[in-house]
């Protein structure tokens, strides 16, 4: 049976679209850079300075007009605007297991229409909650492998939409095969997550937009062109974009579903997805926490630094992840307006973690740290603690070490890009202090 419910809680942003910069792209890019010493600027936009050079003085400054001008930057020049959401949320149950993971939990998929058009682009939520309970706390996240490749659950689907090929896990001519079952269980820790009282919400990217190139013809651009436009604007949504506004889709359906509880929604993602909950988080201020795990280039790490991958690097690996603008700012970083400590302070005063590993030098861990750092003012100027503690950090933590008693977490974790269960045990803690109702 396919559910209508009006959804009304959402706020009207302009209608979107973005477009190929390929062609531009094939310049060269300089090899990449780890040493300090030849980081090419040494100053960051300040957050409390307006872009008229006038200054922040009060919170309500921050929040009705700062926090909207670093917004507008971002979505201007970087990510891409995106459309408002939809008017109805359209789902559809798909499965239910009362019996999952070991009887501990209730396994449900949900298909949710991104676009009700005759063709409608579908995502599919996988949730393991805890059974016998309403309302518990959720993280919700995208994967890169399908809802079937975070367990070996057998009862789950398998995603049938485009998958990057990778024939040591089963990914053959962009599908996925039965062999690709459970081969990401290892960052997906369901069990844990529900026996510490959470729901994991998750949903295939590749359902909201395919990650390859295509001048934005597949996934859900394709339904939001305006009438005879054939490509996107240079300030319209990338990928990344995209991404982020299927997740909001996701809670949109996560606050009509009374097994969870939406105003206790963690967003969190790995990689170019903790890029993706980042701008999540900045732009839907429902996400109750923001989690970016090894997120770097574009996502925590500081663009300005140009340690690890570059904005020329990553606009030319892949240039449908950001809007057409940002090629601009390729060896330009420091004509962007904003860097990303901005996009994190943007989060404030609602709690984020940000973290890296220590072999994961592509991602830029120090800078993914000063990013928080320099977020942390603006959490203090909100009444809020920040990072934790009576000021903020001077030093970078040392492995292993989580900062997670304030509104912003950070750890860096030994060993390399990945999602472990040392990073789950920190969210986990992260989102008992903030989400869990005090005994
Ligand atoms: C890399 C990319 C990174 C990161 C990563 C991932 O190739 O350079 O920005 O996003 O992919 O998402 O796995």
């Amino acid at each position: 049976m396919i559910n209508k419910i009006p959804h009304f809680a959402l706020v009207l942003t302009c209608f979107v679209v973005c477009s190929a910069k390929n062609s531009i792209l094939q310049a060269q890019v300089p090899p990449s850079n780890y040493d300090e010493s030849k980081i090419p600027f040494d100053t960051f936009p300040d957050p409390f300075t307006f872009l008229d050079g006038s200054k922040v003085e009060t919170a309500e400054d921050w929040k009705n007009k700062r926090q909207p001008e670093i917004m507008e930057v971002f979505a201007r020049e970087m990510y891409g605007q995106s459309p408002a959401a939809p008017e109805f949320v359209e789902f559809e149950f798909i499965s239910k297991d009362e019996n999952a993971l070991n009887g501990k939990a209730v396994r449900e998929e949900i298909d949710i229409t991104l676009a009700v058009t005759e063709s409608p682009t579908v995502m599919r939520m996988l949730i393991y909650r805890p059974k016998g309970k309403k309302n518990v706390p959720a993280f919700l996240t995208l994967n890169f492998g399908g809802n079937h490749s975070i367990s070996d659950d057998p009862g789950i689907s398998l995603n049938e939409n485009w998958m990057r090929n990778r024939s040591d896990r089963g990914y053959e001519n962009n599908k996925a095969t039965e062999k690709t079952r459970g081969t990401a269980s290892s960052r997906w820790p369901a069990e844990m997550i529900v026996n510490r009282g959470y729901a994991l919400c998750t949903i295939y990217y590749g359902d909201i937009d395919p990650d390859f190139d295509d001048g934005f013809k597949n996934g859900v651009h394709q339904h939001f062109y305006e009438k005879d436009q054939e490509k996107l604007r240079p300030d319209q949504w990338g990928s990344i974009a995209a991404w982020a506004w299927g997740l909001s889709r996701g809670l949109d359906y996560l606050e009509i579903n009374d097994a969870i509880d939406a105003k206790r929604v963690a967003v969190m993602g790995h990689s170019r997805l903790g890029k993706t909950s980042l701008w999540a988080g900045a732009n839907d201020p429902r996400f109750a926490i923001t989690i970016s795990n090894d997120s770097g280039c574009g996502g925590a790490a500081l663009n300005r630094r140009r340690i690890g991958e570059s904005v020329t690097r990553i606009n030319t690996s892949f240039p449908h992840w950001f809007c057409d603008n940002f090629v601009k700012y390729n060896h330009n970083e420091d004509a962007l307006p904003v860097d990303q400590h901005l996009l994190v302070a943007a989060i404030a005063p609602r709690p984020v973690y940000i973290a890296s590993a220590v072999e994961d030098t592509w991602a830029d861990p120090k800078g993914e740290f000063l990013a928080a750092k320099m977020a942390d003012p603006v959490y203090r100027f909100l009444g809020t603690n920040g990072m934790g503690g009576k000021a903020t950090p001077t030093e970078h933590p040392a492995v292993d070490q989580a900062i997670k008693s304030g509104r912003i977490g950070y750890h860096v974790r030994s060993g390399k890009h990945d999602v472990t269960d040392f990073d789950w045990n920190q969210y986990l803690d992260f989102a008992d202090l903030h989400l869990m109702k005090k005994k």
